[in-house]
């Protein structure tokens, strides 16, 4: 009888024939349904990662299986040299939902941000009249939008960046929820400045949420010195943060929203949960003022806007606002730091809970780094609850949205059994 592969066998198989990129946590899931996954052992786990939030939807969606099985039996790829009937439904339907007259298809979100980058330097130069090659943009302090070269040259982690240079050029670092410091950035430069990228909460940093009015203000900044405003919406978009987009402010529409919310940026990007971590896709949503700087010729990619995507992001769509997730990501999340708070003033292994929605973060009473935070998901994981730290003692917990009330206390109740043995 051929001996099934256990986990460890296979964590030796990846060890051996992949790159090291990554550290994961030492446990191996074959099986995903909603809130739960399961090891090779077939031992069940409460996710509380989401995928980094792509999997808002939950593991496995049926509805979102169902619109990736039926377009792959009909029409996988064409490429953009022609159409297909799927690309113009999706871009109308997404367009509608957020209030953009355009959007831009792209696969990976750091391929998304890199066309918000191109954009932004575009429309710096033929709509703001900034002199060529001169076109700076903005951004934050522990920020976190990928991992190619032009993105890592703006990174302030040094093993993000860290002997990938030469680097490129025309960005400008401010601190996070520092309105003084983008202002003064601004008014010095402002005819040079093309655009300010920003995530509406940070998540690798570990979960910033910066204060309340921040994102607003540093809106009206911009508009007030013709830079746009671009919102990094891949983790913190898709409902999880309790709004159908972190930058919709108080409006709590689910989407197809009349209003324009205060926040509303000149640019957002998406990606993970459009899809429901079913497929690759993100996309730039953008008016046309800004959009019509991208002409035939001017950017593309072979998988951007294929027809798979295009029936995926629908229905990933569709199911949030049918199953409301926002709404219950929003109710959730607060029972989340209640509870955790509540546990807070009889721990001293937590330091404080942060978050919005089930966009969560705890921070642990030790060093950056000691090891108290790994030890802690190791732990767990014997427990069965999956999640890990983000950097040093932080741990990011963000489970499916469609997780409801009595999983969540069971959840909370293997977190407090698990951090009272610390
Ligand atoms: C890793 C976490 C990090 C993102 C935001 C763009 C991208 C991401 C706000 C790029 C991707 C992933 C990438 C993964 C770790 C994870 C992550 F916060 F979500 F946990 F790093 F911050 N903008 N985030 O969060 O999207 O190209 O990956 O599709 O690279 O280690 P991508």
């Amino acid at each position: 009888m051929i001996k099934e592969a256990t986990s460890a066998d296979i964590i030796e198989l990846e060890n051996k024939y992949g790159a090291h990129n990554y550290h994961p946590l030492p446990v191996v899931l074959s099986k995903g349904e909603g809130v739960y996954v399961w090891d090779v052992e077939g031992k069940k786990y409460f996710d509380f990662l989401s995928a980094y939030s792509a999997v808002n939807q939950g593991h496995c969606h049926p509805r979102i299986i169902g619109a990736l099985e039926q377009q792959a039996r009909t029409l996988t790829l064409t490429s953009r040299a022609f159409y297909n009937d799927m690309l113009g439904k999706y871009e109308k339907y997404a367009c509608d939902i957020f209030g953009f007259d355009k959007l831009l298809p792209m696969n990976s979100g750091a391929e998304a941000v890199e066309t918000a980058v191109k954009i932004a330097r575009k429309w710096g130069y033929e709509k703001k009249g900034i002199p060529t090659n001169k076109a700076k943009i903005i951004v934050c302090g522990q920020n976190f939008h990928g991992r190619t070269v032009t993105i890592v040259s703006f990174s302030s982690d040094p093993d993000a960046r860290g002997n990938f240079g030469p680097y490129t050029e025309g960005f400008v670092e401010v601190p996070y929820n520092d309105l003084k410091s983008l202002k003064e950035v601004i008014e010095q430069d402002h005819e040079n400045i093309a655009a300010f990228l920003v995530e509406p909460i940070q998540g690798e940093a570990g979960v910033f949420v910066p204060d309340e009015g921040y994102l607003a203000q540093a809106r009206d900044i911009c508009k007030e010195h013709n830079v746009l405003f671009i919102a990094d919406e891949i983790q913190t978009g898709i409902a999880r943060t309790g709004k159908l987009l972190a930058t919709c402010g108080n409006c709590s529409c689910e989407g197809f929203c009349e209003k324009k919310p205060e926040i509303k940026p000149d640019m957002l990007i998406l990606g993970k949960a459009i899809s429901g971590g079913v497929y690759p896709i993100s996309a730039v949503l953008a008016n046309d003022e800004i959009m019509e700087v991208i002409t035939p010729g001017t950017h593309g990619s072979t998988f951007g806007g294929n027809p798979i995507a295009a029936a995926v992001a629908m229905e990933a769509l569709a199911v949030v606002k049918d199953e409301k997730l926002a709404e219950n990501a929003n109710r959730l999340g607060e029972i989340f730091r209640n509870e955790l708070n509540e546990f807070i003033k009889t721990s001293d292994i937590v330091t404080l809970v942060r978050g919005k929605g089930l966009l969560n973060a705890i921070v642990i009473n030790d060093t950056e780094d000691s090891s108290t935070a790994w030890d802690i998901c190791l732990k767990l994981r014997d427990n069965g609850l999956l999640a890990k730290p983000t950097h040093g003692n932080i741990i990011r917990f963000a489970p499916p949205l469609v997780m409801n009330e009595e999983e969540l206390y069971q959840c909370i109740e293997i977190i407090k059994n698990t951090l009272v043995e610390f």
